[in-house]
């Protein structure tokens, strides 16, 4: 997909603070500090439209980017970057909600209604490609498998692998899938180094 212009439509802390469903959405989820918010700037070609830091929880709500919207507003699609699973720093009750939040996300967009196909059409999973699934991204994904969207694992930060770690990483995340029977597409990502973009837009173009 060609971006000519993304826009930050809105920050939803809640089920009711979510947009009408006017564009298919693509959702990016994965632990805290995974990258989720870069990778979306990078596949956006925007430095900062998607807040990032150093520090874990940047992320506390579903935020919405419009890509190439018209003049009425109306994007060709939404990338919705999903809040970080497992922050520590926050209270349990917090943390169940967000996981609440999530999962009825994941699962109710991803269902046609009214006549009206399901606005959720994929979900992006991240996965740090030093430390490969941990027991958090097993926890993540087992949320994510609920929802009937296309799944994909996009392993983020390969500029900080040699190319055989890489290579690894990603036999990794495929030996880890095979005892579920899994066969998800992997896709080696660097935001720093604008890695893997294309493979991720056009698997998004192919699911939409
Ligand atoms: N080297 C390298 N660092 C990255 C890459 N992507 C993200 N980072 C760094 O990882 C840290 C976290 O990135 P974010 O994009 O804010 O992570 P997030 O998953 O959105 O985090 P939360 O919003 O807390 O859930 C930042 O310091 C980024 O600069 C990458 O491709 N390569
Ligand atoms: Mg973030």
């Amino acid at each position: 997909m060609k971006v000519k212009d993304a826009r930050f439509v809105l920050s939803a802390p809640s089920w009711a603070a979510l947009p009408p469903q006017t564009a298919p959405e693509v959702a990016f989820a994965g632990r805290s500090n995974v990258g989720k918010s870069s990778l979306l700037n990078a596949l956006l070609g925007r430095k900062q439209l998607a807040k990032t830091s150093g520090k874990p929880g940047k992320t506390q709500a579903l935020n919405f980017f419009a890509v190439n919207p018209n003049h009425e507003g109306y994007p060709d699609l939404f990338l919705v970057d999903l809040p970080g699973y497992g922050y520590a720093k926050v209270s349990q009750s917090q943390r169940a909600s967000w996981q609440r939040l999530v999962g009825r996300y994941v699962t109710e967009r991803a269902e046609p209604r009214d006549d009206r196909p399901a606005p959720l059409r994929a979900v992006v999973q991240l996965v740090d490609s030093r430390h490969g699934m941990t027991k958090m991204d097993e926890e993540l994904l087992a949320l994510m498998l609920e929802s009937s969207a296309p799944h994909l694992i996009a392993l983020t930060k390969s500029d900080k692998l040699g190319a055989n770690a890489r290579q690894k990483a990603v036999a990794g995340i495929h030996k880890h899938l095979a005892p579920y029977g899994l066969e998800l597409p992997v896709v080696l990502t660097s935001s720093e180094k604008k890695q893997g973009l294309h493979e991720l837009w056009n698997w998004i173009e192919t699911v939409l």
